[in-house]
């Protein structure tokens, strides 16, 4: 399975497409996950972070993960998530393949080295300063993958295999815009394999996929896996 930010859209957690709500209103997300931002205004990305932590926090997985944790339960099924919060481990998923990292993994900005930051502000923010690592002069970041960064091997790999070997790949929630994820449901339809995309929208997808199920994450996943 291949998930996008519509997974953990009727979880209440904005996706990148309709983040002009809520707190997102004045950021564009594509502008503020870079390392320019970062160099530019560490600051305004850092609590940026840390609010998107808290929001993800206070969500509760939706029926749609909860179907592919119990899917996880029966069948051999591996979930590679474009998705940063934590909400299919949640679900009590366990082969969950992070390949843009994840909110809750904080590392330095300089040396790497893995940061406890504790838990995040209650309250939005416009500006908040990450602490200082304790074996460098840098500061924490985000443990996500930002435009113009590569992704993390390990996840990357695992996420090729799974799309390469699999009986059947479900795209569900992803507007498929953003590379090289994006190109994954298409490795798998070279390989062969039936492609099946749950959104209720448009995507960026196309001839890959074979049939398109127009519905929702949490209306369409308890139908088809359960
Ligand atoms: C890299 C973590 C290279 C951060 C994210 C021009 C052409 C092609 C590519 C590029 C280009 N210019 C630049 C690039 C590369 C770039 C890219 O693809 N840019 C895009 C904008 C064109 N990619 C990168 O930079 C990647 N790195 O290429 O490195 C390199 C090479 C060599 C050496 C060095 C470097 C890194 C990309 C990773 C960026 N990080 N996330 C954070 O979260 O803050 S991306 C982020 O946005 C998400 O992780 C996700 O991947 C993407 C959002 O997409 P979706 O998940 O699909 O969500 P979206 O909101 O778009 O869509 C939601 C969908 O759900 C909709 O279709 C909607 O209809 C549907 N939906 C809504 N409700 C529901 C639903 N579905 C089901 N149920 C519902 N209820
Ligand atoms: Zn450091």
């Amino acid at each position: 399975m291949l998930t996008g930010a519509g997974m953990s859209a009727e979880s209440g957690v904005p996706t990148f497409r309709d983040a002009q709500t809520g707190l997102w209103e004045r950021y564009d997300p594509t502008a503020l996950a870079t390392p320019e931002a970062w160099a530019h205004d560490r600051d305004t990305v850092w609590a940026w972070y840390r609010w998107r932590e808290h929001l993800v926090s206070r969500a509760q997985p939706n029926a749609g993960h909860l179907a592919v944790s119990r899917a996880q339960d029966r069948r051999d099924v591996t979930v590679v998530t474009q998705n940063v919060d934590d909400l299919h481990e949640r679900a009590g998923s366990r082969r969950v393949h992070h390949v843009h990292g994840s909110l809750f993994a904080h590392r330095c900005d300089t040396c790497g080295a893995p940061l406890d930051v504790g838990p995040p502000p209650d309250d939005p923010v416009d500006r908040l300063t990450p602490p200082g690592c304790d074996r460098c002069d840098g500061r924490a970041r985000p443990g996500v993958v930002w435009f113009g960064e590569m992704l993390p091997h390990d996840p990357w790999e695992a996420a090729v295999d799974a799309v390469t070997s699999a009986a059947a790949v479900l795209v569900v929630g992803t507007s498929g815009l953003v590379h090289p994820a994006a190109s994954l449901p298409g490795l798998a339809a070279d390989t062969g394999l039936p492609v099946v995309e749950v959104n209720p929208g448009p995507s960026g997808l196309g001839p890959e996929v074979s049939v398109h199920v127009r519905s929702t994450a949490g209306e369409a996943l308890p139908a088809l896996l359960d």
